[in-house]
């Protein structure tokens, strides 16, 4: 990143109308409520309750407890002024054990949600799968077993017949790599499980699970202007080393055409089944997969929080059998296990990870370039810093100071053309952050974890004064 003229820090910029301005959050990281209303068991309270899995020990079992804080949370969007929420549905609320007759009790929680943004003009955005796969399912194969696919249409066809009449936009699928390769691959995620082989398998399936659901959605789905997406996390790659065009070609590979290829143009790329062929023939691949799995698109969700840098390994690749350590085996990327990651000049969010405003203008054009007629929609982007609370105020200046850049980046890449629809900030509430527990904070609402009290930081004050305005807002004193 150019610091100084070019650091993104723009003011004044001003969105369309239309451009929609809102939140997210993702039904285990907020709800709580794990062991109520008949909602059945998910892979992640299998995990979180897994010792040495989660920092600290923590689990979603309460989280921020929205599942009983629904209203007030509700009050709480419609003061920031959000104009839509993006929401996960937890599948195990729905079916219990991941198929079969529905929970009427889990289902009226999303009614109630639903009605409830309605009741406040916030456009509901529903995505049916963030991560919290049926243990039932999982004790079947998970997603690397091909039946979770025709499971997960089933329950998409379900959830549309329930709220196919108020719902605007249907997300079946947030961020698949995570659930495949962290869930399946480095095993970092639940259900916890390392094999090459079934992290293939797992993206596969849940492409196929993507398309076979976005079917069923269509047909029960009764909101004429309903519009349907899927999310995606894309790995933007940058390099200088002399091998950094292979290594960056190999992740782009595994990592964002293994999605885009069979879903944006029906086939998957044939440089994957080669990188990969000494782990599988893609044989699981059966012939009308790809016609079920490439189904129309209203927008293309994007996800975005840094950039990767990447070169190939100097010393021998690894083999499949090595230990998996990143440090011994280079990364633990399918057909990619001699691809280094190296270190990103900063600055860095709390993650760790390297703010990088440049990589999202470079993302949605190159993007807009790969799909010219797909318009896109930033479903993520915001960051975890370590806030402090003072009399019941956070100044958040980085965050805000990182909003600043990443809406610049937006504007800049709609005025080279790209065709973008809106921006959610990720997320609403501090909330469960996987395997790094309650340790890491992305909110434009602080949540006091004992008290579970809720507090709008600065940065929340400075969203809603852009939704208000549809421009950046300009610098105030300290924030520069
Ligand atoms: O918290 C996650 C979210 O669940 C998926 N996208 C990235 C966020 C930050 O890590």
């Amino acid at each position: 990143m150019i610091e100084g003229e070019d650091d993104y820090r723009d003011s004044g910029l001003e969105f369309p109308a239309d451009f929609v301005l809102g939140s997210a959050t993702a039904a285990y990281q907020v709800e709580g409520a794990v062991r109520e209303d008949g909602r059945g068991v998910s892979i992640w309270d299998t995990f979180s309750h897994t010792q040495g899995r989660i920092l600290n020990g923590d689990t979603g079992d309460i989280a921020d407890d929205h599942y009983h804080r629904l209203e007030s949370d509700l009050d709480l969007m419609a003061r920031l002024g959000l104009e839509s929420y993006r929401f996960s549905i937890a599948w195990p609320r729905i079916q219990p054990a991941g198929s079969g007759a529905i929970n009427e009790r889990g289902v009226d929680f999303y009614a109630r949600l639903v009605d409830g943004l309605l009741a406040r003009g916030i456009r509901p955005i529903a995505t049916l799968y963030h991560w919290d796969l049926p243990q039932a399912l999982e004790d079947a194969g998970g997603w690397p077993n091909r039946d979770t696919a025709s499971r997960f249409a089933e329950y998409a066809s379900h959830v549309g017949n329930i709220l196919g009449d108020r719902v605007s936009v249907w997300t079946t699928l947030n961020e698949p790599w995570c659930s495949a390769h962290l869930g399946y691959g480095s095993g970092v995620h639940a259900p916890g499980i390392s094999n090459d082989l079934a992290a293939l398998r797992a993206a596969h399936h849940l492409n196929l699970g993507h398309g076979l659901a976005l079917q069923e959605l269509r047909r029960a789905v009764t909101k004429p202007d309903a519009e349907y997406s899927v999310t995606l996390n894309f790995h933007v790659l940058r390099g200088e080393h002399e091998t950094s065009p292979e290594a960056i070609r190999r992740i782009d590979a595994v990592g964002n055409r293994i999605f885009t290829g069979p879903m944006l143009r029906g086939a998957y790329p044939e440089d994957l089944f080669e990188d990969t062929a000494s782990i599988t023939d893609w044989s699981f691949v059966k012939a009308t997969d790809l016609a079920n799995i490439s189904q129309p698109l209203d927008f293309l969700g994007v996800n975005y929080y840094s950039t990767n840098t990447v070169k190939m390994r100097d010393a021998a690749p690894a083999t499949a059998d090595d230990s998996r350590d990143p440090a011994i085996t280079g990364s633990t990327w399918p057909g990619s296990r001699d691809v280094e990651f190296l270190d990103q000049p900063g600055p860095y969010t709390a993650m760790g990870w390297n703010i990088a405003p440049d990589g999202l203008e470079e993302l949605l054009v190159s993007l807009h370039e790969q799909f010219p007629k797909l318009p896109l929609m930033i479903t993520e982007n915001g960051a975890a810093f370590d806030d402090v609370e003072i009399d019941g105020e956070v100044h958040d200046r980085d965050r805000i100071d990182y909003l600043r850049r990443h809406f610049t980046a937006a504007h800049r890449a709609m005025a080279r053309g790209v065709d973008l629809r809106g921006y959610l900030v990720w997320s609403f509430l501090d909330n469960f952050e996987w395997n790094l527990g309650y340790a890491k904070r992305f909110g434009l609402v602080r949540v006091n974890y004992e008290s579970l009290e809720r507090t709008i930081k600065d940065s929340g004050r400075w969203f809603s004064e852009l939704i208000a305005t549809r421009r950046i807002p300009a610098p105030r004193g300290s924030e520069r």
